[in-house]
């Protein structure tokens, strides 16, 4: 990332593929906490290009509703993610750099699926307490947030796994999962049968989080013609991020977190990135959205000194 890319922000206030309510604040909230004018003062160009919501923003109850398939809001779910796909792939195209602010991680099913029209061998660093590598079948809570992964690997309900085609989006080999504490019994098995590389919290107290960081960097970047950061703040200590819908104890800390990001920077491997699950109803001090802040800015080369 020597020559600054210009960045197409794309908010997508959605929250119905997490189990609580009040993701959809995110966008608003690290719009609020000064995003823009952070970016500005790094010199990056930044056009805000879309806002992606629901057509009938009422339609969804607001409360858990569990269908009997295990997918809850299932085509409110397809709606936003087809949208979201068709103007990744635009923003891709135009050279851009994606930057998508959500809303709960559902949305990098269309975010990934975007990015497909464009890379053949798309990388995914995903920094996350959880995997995100359920199916219906597998799911204990039937929240797609936590199938996104898996859909855009090819594996899950067809109607999900066909937005932007029905290829998968990314093979197993070219994800790097890191952060992971919250494992379920059927992501393990994924995980353990595709293969996939997984720097749990146990690697990175073991060793630490700069050579963690390097190791992804080193294993993703031979085989990929295209990285994608899906940054998910519950990866971070609940601390430091307490505005998140599954807060999950034993994250990252706070310099941990940005070192990961500072890295990325510095390895200038990235070609787009999103940051979800941000929930600004659960933080009255707004502390994650200030945090995710930081983390994009650090992301985009911030300099300390
Ligand atoms: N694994 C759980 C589930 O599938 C929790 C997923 N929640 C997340 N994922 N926030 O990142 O329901
Ligand atoms: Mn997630
Ligand atoms: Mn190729
Ligand atoms: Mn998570």
């Amino acid at each position: 990332m020597s020559i600054k890319p210009k960045i197409a922000a794309i908010s997508v206030p959605f929250d119905l593929g997490a189990g609580r309510r009040g993701a959809s604040h995110g966008p608003k909230a690290i719009l609020d906490a000064g995003l823009l004018q952070a970016l500005g003062q790094m010199d990056y160009t930044v056009d805000h290009v879309a806002d992606i919501r629901l057509a009938d923003d009422t339609a969804a109850p607001l409360d858990a509703q569990v269908d009997a398939t295990n997918l809850n809001y299932f085509a409110e779910v397809i709606e936003i993610n087809t949208r979201l796909a068709e103007q990744v792939a635009q923003v891709v195209s135009q050279d851009y750099f994606p930057l998508i602010l959500g809303g709960d991680h559902s949305i990098a099913i269309g975010t990934l699926a975007g990015l497909s029209s464009h890379y053949h061998h798309l990388g995914v660093i995903w920094i996350d307490a959880h995997s995100d590598l359920n199916s219906a079948d597998t799911s204990p809570s039937g929240n797609i947030h936590g199938m996104s992964l898996a859909v855009s690997l090819g594996i899950g309900h067809p109607m999900l796994t066909a937005i932007m085609g029905n290829k998968p989006k990314v093979k197993p080999e070219n994800i790097v999962l890191i952060g992971a504490r919250s494992l379920d019994e059927g992501e393990k098995k994924l995980i353990r049968s595709l293969g996939i590389k997984c720097f749990t919290m146990y690697d990175i107290d073991r060793k630490g989080m700069a050579q963690v960081m390097q190791e992804a960097i080193d294993y993703i970047q031979i085989r990929t013609d295209g990285v994608h950061l899906s940054y998910d703040v519950d990866s971070v200590d609940p601390i430091e991020a307490p505005g998140t819908g599954t807060t999950v104890k034993g994250g990252l800390q706070f310099r941990e977190a940005h070192l990961a990001v500072e890295m990325l920077h510095e390895a200038g491997i990235v070609t787009s990135a999103e940051f979800v699950e941000v929930n600004p109803l659960l933080d009255d001090s707004n502390k994650t959205s200030q945090l995710a802040v930081s983390l994009i800015s650090s992301f985009f080369g911030e300099q300390i000194l």
